[in-house]
């Protein structure tokens, strides 16, 4: 059976919008019209938040072991049909084929990591301060999880987010983003063909326009317990205001502004290689990507020239075609920012190395591979998430100096540096103020491990045993007269 669905998919049944409304959804490699999905509302919405409460009734009662199973065999599937979901990923998001299946490979191992934990979401018993009384912490489901993603990565913030909320007992209602439903329809299949019960995950599709009035009910209905949500940080900031009006539990990963530096005495090629990684994964739209190389002034020279030859390597053009490396941007407002970014680094006195501008010759939403030099603080490109495939390097003398650019932002996600100073390796470490760390590496991801930022990039953690907290409760149960 095909994955490509034209459907929303609540309670278990593949739907349509109750006005009939549907929107198009595009293949941002040539704008070609990849079909139609339902237009859904604030309405829709509540209906699947009803049909996940009552679900939850029944999920919430099945043990660890029970979910872990349901779990595995919707991993089984989602491994089984790897090719097919990376080509719909490819299809809708952009991405070279090869980077689609890594996703494909990364959001299930999120699916294999959760059926295990929902077996360990282990409670306490508390040394009782007096004989009359037996102490425990117990661990429940929050209740019914909204989850909010986006189209960066529209496979694996899916499975991280519910492969947690359903291994915790949470059923959950999602919303992809506009540009890329179609990977989280192919998902609900599999969970439909898996046994996932009904209304356990379901998946409610809508354009643009709708997306604040759908926020809205995700965030402040009565019924949902809890918001787990990975985007911008402004529409982050407004699902925090909304969820705080009803106290309602929330996750936020709002991207951020990591640095990328090379010390005195880092591995160069080394750090060239994860500096090409990190910044053109996903043509730069990765929320861990390196937005500002810090390059120590005696590696700076060798360090442009190295990065220069890659960058002028890199192929460019439709991800489904072989030896792609670069694809095109989501979409027209992706391609607008990063031009707006880049024009104003120019107009402040930034010198542009490679590339600063659109490549209109590969499609309407490509971007040239660009290097930019003579950055200031003053600049968007300092200040801001990028996201796209935009390299700008500052030069730094000393190691406080590096750290201080480094930290110089609100948001702290993730950041990278390299050297083989192993005293200094755990004094920058500690000093980055970012919930990630990546010494010599810039690939840094796991379902085993904590994913989340601090300051303005967000709160909550996603993977790792940390990874089930945003979707459970400590519930503390005191017997007495015992
Ligand atoms: O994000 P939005 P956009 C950053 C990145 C990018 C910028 C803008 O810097 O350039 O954000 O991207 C849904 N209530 N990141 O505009 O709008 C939307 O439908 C509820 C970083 O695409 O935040 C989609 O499902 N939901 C990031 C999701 O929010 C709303 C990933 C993300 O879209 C809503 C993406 C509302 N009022 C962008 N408005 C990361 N952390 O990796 C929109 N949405």
């Amino acid at each position: 059976m095909s994955l490509w669905k034209n459907k929303a998919y609540v309670n278990g049944e593949w739907v349509d919008a109750a006005s009939g409304s549907q929107f198009e959804v595009k293949n941002p490699a040539n704008g070609k019209v990849l079909g139609k999905v339902p237009d859904m509302n604030d309405k829709d919405t509540e209906k699947a938040l009803q049909d996940a409460n009552i679900a939850f009734k029944e999920w919430s009662k099945t043990t660890g072991k029970e979910r872990g199973i349901a779990l595995r065999k919707w991993y089984d599937l989602l491994v089984q049909n790897k090719q097919a979901l990376a080509e719909i990923l490819t299809a809708e998001a952009g991405k070279p084929i090869p980077e689609s299946l890594g996703e494909v490979d990364y959001g299930n191992a999120f699916l294999d990591w959760f059926a295990e934990e929902a077996r360990r979401s282990y409670g306490e018993i508390v040394p009782s301060p007096v004989k009359s009384k037996e102490m425990l912490l117990i661990r429940q489901p929050i209740g019914v999880a909204s989850l909010i993603t986006p189209w960066n990565f529209p496979y694996a913030m899916i499975t991280r987010k519910a492969g947690a909320a359903i291994a915790a007992g949470c059923t959950c209602v999602v919303k992809p983003a506009e540009d890329t439903p179609y990977t989280a329809l192919a998902i609900a299949e599999l969970a439909h063909q898996a046994g996932i019960p009904k209304g356990v995950y379901n998946v409610v599709t809508s354009d643009r326009k709708n997306a604040p009035a759908i926020g809205k009910v995700l965030s402040q209905h009565p019924l949902v317990a809890g918001l787990s949500f990975t985007g911008s940080t402004e529409v982050g900031k407004l699902l925090y205001q909304q969820c705080a009006v009803g106290v309602k539990r929330i996750a936020l990963e709002l991207g951020g502004n990591a640095p990328f530096m090379v010390f005195e005495s880092a591995d160069i090629d080394l750090a060239i290689q994860g500096a090409v990684a990190s910044k053109f994964r996903n043509c730069g739209q990765t929320c861990i990507s390196a937005n500002r190389f810090l390059i120590h002034e005696s590696k700076y020279e060798e360090f442009i020239s190295k990065f220069s030859e890659k960058i002028k390597g890199l192929k460019m053009g439709d991800g489904a075609q072989p030896g792609v490396l670069v694809g095109p941007l989501i979409n027209q407002a992706q391609v607008k920012k990063i031009t707006r970014i880049v024009d104003d680094a120019i107009k402040k006195g930034a010198k542009v190395l490679l590339g600063g501008k659109p490549a209109p010759n590969y499609g309407e939403l490509y971007y040239e591979p660009t290097l930019i030099t003579d950055i200031t603080p003053d600049m968007d490109c300092y200040l801001e998430e990028i996201f796209g495939p935009v390299a700008v390097i500052i030069k730094f003398k000393t190691e406080e100096e590096g750290v201080e650019i480094a930290n110089m932002t609100r948001r702290g996600l993730a950041g990278y540096f390299y050297t083989e100073d192993i005293r200094q390796a755990w004094r920058v470490a500690k000093n980055l103020e970012v919930g990630m760390v990546g010494v010599n590496e810039s690939l840094i991801s796991a379902a085993e491990a904590a994913f989340g930022g601090i300051k303005e990039s967000g709160i909550g953690r996603e993977g790792s045993k940390h990874g089930l907290d945003d979707f459970s409760y400590i519930k503390y149960v005191c017997f007495g007269s015992l």
